[in-house]
């Protein structure tokens, strides 16, 4: 059977990081280290996501009237611009992630050197999109990110998927990602959540979906680990079938 895992790190970006993070979930830098270790594994694709918003997003709390505008509480009805039976509730939050801003950036201590592939999302102003896929809308999809054809075109396997946060954008692109195809893993320990308390709704959510959440130590994230070592065993047994000999 064939395994060829990638990597998702949804969102490891200064605004959804303490200290100054506008819209900071707490612990988010943490996971860096463990996602740092997860990048020298062989995964065969290797992506990092950005939240991109324009200044005049609709998912911020400042570009609506008052009193219906309190971040974090407030949400808004969002149209599907090409189908207005189709809508959407959404959060509001703080300006966040602003094109080109500080905020927007992946944390320094993210080791991108190994990251294949950036993609940028959530540049479309007139629909929130937390999955780093595409947004939620169906009938039609508004923006789509080129996501699903890259793992494909990459004869992907099974997705893993980390970083922030949890129970947003970690959460959709999981489901999303499993939703095309892809055997999807969590690893709970490379993610944090803005509301911790919302993760038995996730886990049932990923339960409905087939979605697994794992550890950094089970045995999936072992299986990448082990991959080259198959792959070199694998590659010197042909090259003896075939007669030549590989020097390692
Ligand atoms: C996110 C809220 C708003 C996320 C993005 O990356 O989880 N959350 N925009
Ligand atoms: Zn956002």
């Amino acid at each position: 059977m064939s395994f060829k895992p990638a990597l998702v790190i949804v969102d490891v970006q200064e605004d959804f990081c303490p200290p100054k993070g506008a819209l900071a979930v707490t612990g988010g830098r943490d996971i860096v280290p463990t996602i740092n270790e997860l990048l020298t594994y062989p995964f065969a694709l290797k992506i990092a996501t950005k939240d991109y918003h324009p200044h005049d997003h609709i998912s911020f709390a400042s570009n609506h009237p008052a009193p219906n505008n309190k971040p974090f509480e407030s949400t808004v009805t969002i149209t599907n611009p090409h189908n207005s039976e189709e809508t959407q509730e959404a959060r509001l939050w703080p300006d966040h992630c602003v094109q080109g801003t500080k905020g927007a950036e992946l944390l320094s201590e993210l080791d991108v050197s190994n990251v294949d592939h950036i993609i940028e999302k959530g540049q479309d102003k007139r629909v929130e999109m937390y999955s780093a896929f595409a947004d939620p809308f169906t009938s039609p999809c508004v923006a789509e990110s080129g996501l699903a054809d890259m793992l494909r075109g990459a004869g992907i396997t099974d997705v893993y998927v980390v970083g922030l946060a949890a129970d947003y954008c970690v959460k959709f692109t999981a489901l999303d990602a499993q939703k095309e195809g892809f055997k999807t893993w969590v690893v709970g320990d490379a993610t944090k959540a803005v509301d911790p308390s919302s993760l038995d709704e996730v886990q049932k959510d990923y339960e409905k979906a087939g979605v697994t959440v794992i550890g950094r130590d089970d045995t999936q994230v072992q299986r990448v680990k082990d991959q080259s070592q198959k792959r070199k065993e694998q590659g010197a047994k042909a090259a003896a079938m075939a007669g030549v000999s590989v020097l390692d």
